[in-house]
């Protein structure tokens, strides 16, 4: 049965229910857990989105407009049914079914494990992409990886991280996806490259792979928002088709004829847990491939079989590389067109040039990935030397337009030369894409200035800006059904498919009964959150004190630390100023720290210990409250993110590419405090200075400052204030039983030089909380401000995005 929208029929739904619970769970109804009715429902659901997903499949294959293919290591998707049953258009339908069933849909909805198929950001970023272009029904497919383990499980032992593996699927596995066999592709590793003469007497390359694995499509559906679009999310499983190297294996060498094959079958197991950090690991760059190969493979084949020509590729696909993790792409599409399909070097760059375009989301120099030679040489022989020829090509042009010049040629070089040779693989995907963005307006401009000026002057007009944003069905629709409702209520539902609407709350942010209700819906989510941290965690949350939330992974350029700096300040004023009074403050923190990342961890640590003592300082009389929230995810986030009332976006200027929880937050009506840094400068620009809080030194007063020789001990010496802090760190203050545990925090501050500048921002960040506290004290004006934030910050719908996207760059066409 198909449900959708009007369609939906209660009684048949209920039945057919009933029936994928008894026939193809083999549960009685008497027996069913809420997992058992969770997995039933994903079922019969699930046959709407497959044939919804096969139909627009059709269409698009018929029609005659460019595709975008979005290739990315990483989709934090998070939980699909409630999304799914709101795009859809049957939630409350579905509600009342169950309701009628004596089941309650939102306790069915937390069986669902997150598919946390990404770190972060990044990850994040491309799940509200593939939900804007469904929505939108712009012609799209989304590649990724089906790993088996997502991002770790996170929970605390005595304040410490722990992590543990992350089974997302369920023994019964995961209603939402496909298998689609038939569209199963060959990958190759390792080997070597042949030479031969093809039959014009041609001399022609072919790469010779030791080994050969399968690439498995599992199609998760990407519902658009009530338009009938359904777009395929396609995640590669490896799976190793030929388990053995038949020569070794007889003979004799049985353990090692095995090894590679098992070293490959590893392909897909986990996600590399690293955020803005890259690793180097041979593992890694197997996925990359294996991604690209997959991906590559499958447009192509697609292409293709529509009878059209290769030269045609660019006219109707187009393909955005979401980092440079999926940059291998490039030399794949080239080492096919010219060894496969015999096309001579010339045509197959120009191919390939018009294909690809090029998103950068970092301008952290141990972010920016390289790969040793040795390495790439290896395991993708044949790609090695296409890169070896494109880098040629680049310096016979940089040669043209900086005559001997070089340094020019070392700097914008593919292979960075030095006692191992490395390849730059954002160099390749500057020169080989069509298309260069940032993800904010002030990264993308220091991408221009300050990573790769020379390739703006080579190709003038190639690097250019597209501002993230973040989806309005899951972050406010959904996940903040009240606030939806109020809005609603006063604007009608346009916003939920073009947020420019919701500017309309402006005319209400000065009507006082709106004032009280938006204020109430706060207190509401706010009361929710407080309950399920006193269920999981035993600590009561005032709900009548600022929600203050920093939710985002543990880095030292997020600056968590200066968070705990501040919260320090106001401990150790409470306890020795008479005068000093504060507005009751609950600091909320969720993040991960990548495993390898051991200050991070110390991070987590210390705010944790911290937290054990100010929570149970009768002295503070419940002013200051300090949570730090396991296992951070996007379910998390969807209960967080409603409940607050301040978003810390404290990032040293320059570090944080753009930022998307700030969106969700400022969209959730939280009031920013932040730096001058990714698109907290626009989030400024929406809602005018009076609704923001912004402090600490601005990007060009960061370069000057390091450029001049940044002392971090001057300011621990001239400030009393954060001497007290830094001194309570390093004491018995949080850790009685053992001083100086948490010395490595403060060495880092001051020992090793405060790379995050930390220590210079605190001054104008303590008097920033302070302002802040104060605009709290006037709750109308707070009201005000918190409604303008929602109003005002319709710039950062993933929408407007894609939009962007698809004029500037890929120029689509919508389906509709
Ligand atoms: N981002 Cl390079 C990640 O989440 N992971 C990464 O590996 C890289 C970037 C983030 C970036 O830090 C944020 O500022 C952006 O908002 C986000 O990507 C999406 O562009």
């Amino acid at each position: 049965m198909y449900y959708h929208g009007s369609d939906f029929d209660k009684e048949q739904f209920k039945q057919e229910l009933r029936q994928v619970l008894t026939s193809q769970l083999a549960v009685v109804e008497q027996k069913a857990t809420s997992r058992d009715w969770y997995q039933a429902l994903g079922k019969v659901l699930s046959q709407t989105t497959t044939s919804l997903l096969l139909q627009s499949e059709s269409n698009n294959e018929s029609s005659d407009t460019r595709k975008v293919n979005y290739f990315s290591l990483e989709f934090l998707i998070g939980r699909l049914t409630g999304n799914n049953l709101i795009n859809l258009g049957i939630y409350d339908q579905v509600q009342e079914a169950l309701k009628d069933i004596g089941l309650s849909l939102s306790d069915l909805l937390e069986e669902e494990n997150d598919p946390a198929l990404g770190n972060g950001g990044l990850g994040r970023l491309a799940a509200c992409f593939m939900d804007s272009l469904a929505s939108q029904a712009y012609p799209a497919v989304g590649y990724g990886l089906h790993y088996e383990y997502g991002l770790f499980r996170q929970s605390f032992h005595h304040g410490r991280q722990q992590e543990a593996p992350d089974t997302w699927k369920d023994t019964e596995g995961y209603p939402w996806e496909r298998q689609r066999v038939e569209l199963t592709q060959q990958v190759g590793f390792w080997g070597h490259v042949e030479e031969y003469k093809d039959t014009e007497n041609e001399l022609r390359k072919r790469w010779v792979p030791a080994l050969e694995v399968e690439g498995v499509a599992w199609d998760m559906p990407v519902v658009g928002y009530q338009n009938e679009t359904t777009l395929p999310l396609r995640l590669w499983e490896c799976k190793t088709s030929n388990p053995f190297d038949l020569t070794r294996f007889n003979d004799g060498d049985f353990v090692g004829a095995q090894y590679p094959a098992l070293e490959a079958s590893n392909i897909t197991k986990v996600l590399y847990p690293n955020d803005n950090h890259e690793q180097g690991k041979a593992l890694r760059l197997m996925q990359q491939y294996f991604l690209c190969a997959c991906s590559v493979g499958d447009l192509l084949r697609r292409h293709l079989a529509l009878g059209r020509s290769l030269s045609s590729l660019p006219d109707f696909e187009t393909v955005q590389l979401n980092d440079t993790h999926p940059v291998i792409a490039i030399p794949e599409l080239m080492r096919i067109l010219m060894d496969e399909h015999g096309l001579e070097w010339d045509s197959a760059w120009d191919i390939c040039s018009r294909t690809f375009a090029y998103t950068n989301h970092t301008l952290l120099p141990e972010a920016l990935e390289t790969w040793s030679e040795g390495l790439m040489g290896n395991l993708l022989p044949r790609h090695m030397q296409i890169i070896f020829d494109i880098n040629h090509e680049l310096m016979v042009s940089v040669q043209k337009k900086w005559p001997g010049d070089i340094s020019k040629m070392s700097k914008l070089s593919i292979i960075e030369e030095g006692d191992y040779r490395r390849i730059r693989m954002a160099n390749l995907a500057v020169v080989a894409s069509y298309a260069v963005n940032g993800v904010a307006a002030m990264h993308s401009e220091l991408v221009k200035r300050d990573l790769f000026p020379e390739f703006d002057t080579l190709y003038p007009g190639k690097l250019t800006n597209v501002t993230n944003g973040v989806t309005p069905r899951r972050w406010i629709k959904f996940c903040n059904p009240a606030l939806a409702n109020l809005i609603t209520e006063k604007l009608g539902d346009g916003w939920i498919r073009d947020l420019n609407e919701i500017e309309g709350l402006k005319a209400y942010a000065d009507d006082k009964a709106f004032q009280d209700a938006f204020m109430a819906v706060k207190k509401a989510n706010k009361q929710k959150l407080a309950d399920w941290v006193k269920d999981k965690l035993d600590i009561e949350l005032n709900t009548d004190a600022i929600f203050d939330v920093q939710i985002k992974r543990l880095h030292e350029y997020k600056r968590q630390h200066l968070n705990l700096l501040h919260i320090l300040s106001l401990y150790h004023r409470l306890l020795n100023e008479p005068d000093f009074d504060i507005h009751p403050r609950v600091f909320i923190f969720a993040a991960k720290a990548a495993p390898g990342y051991a200050l991070a961890k110390d991070i987590i640590y210390a705010i944790n210990r911290v937290a054990e003592t100010v929570n149970n300082d009768a002295r503070l009389k419940d002013k200051l409250k300090v949570v730090f929230l396991p296992d951070y995810r996007v379910s998390l986030a969807e209960l967080i993110i409603p409940a607050a009332d301040v978003s810390e976006q404290i990032s040293t200027a320059g570090k944080e590419a753009s930022g998307t929880g700030n969106m969700k937050l400022a969209m959730n009506g939280a009031l920013t405090i932040g730096t001058m840094d990714g698109a907290n400068v626009e989030i400024r620009e929406e809602v005018g200075d009076d609704n923001i809080f912004i402090f600490g030194l601005k990007v060009d007063e960061v370069i000057a400052l390091k450029e001049k020789g940044y002392d971090s001990f001057i300011y621990y010496e001239s400030e009393p204030l954060l001497q007290a802090c830094l001194n309570m760190l390093q004491d018995d203050t949080f850790t009685p039983e053992k001083p100086g545990e948490l010395i490595s925090v403060v060495r880092n501050l001051l020992d090793y030089g405060d790379p995050y500048l930390a220590l210079a921002d605190f001054a104008s960040y303590v008097d920033a909380q302070m302002a802040l506290n104060d605009a709290y004290g006037d709750q109308t004006s707070w009201a005000r401000k918190a409604i303008l934030n929602t109003a005002l910050n319709a710039k950062f719908s993933s929408d407007r995005s894609i939009r962007d996207y698809a004029n500037n760059i890929w120029k689509l066409e919508t389906q509709k």
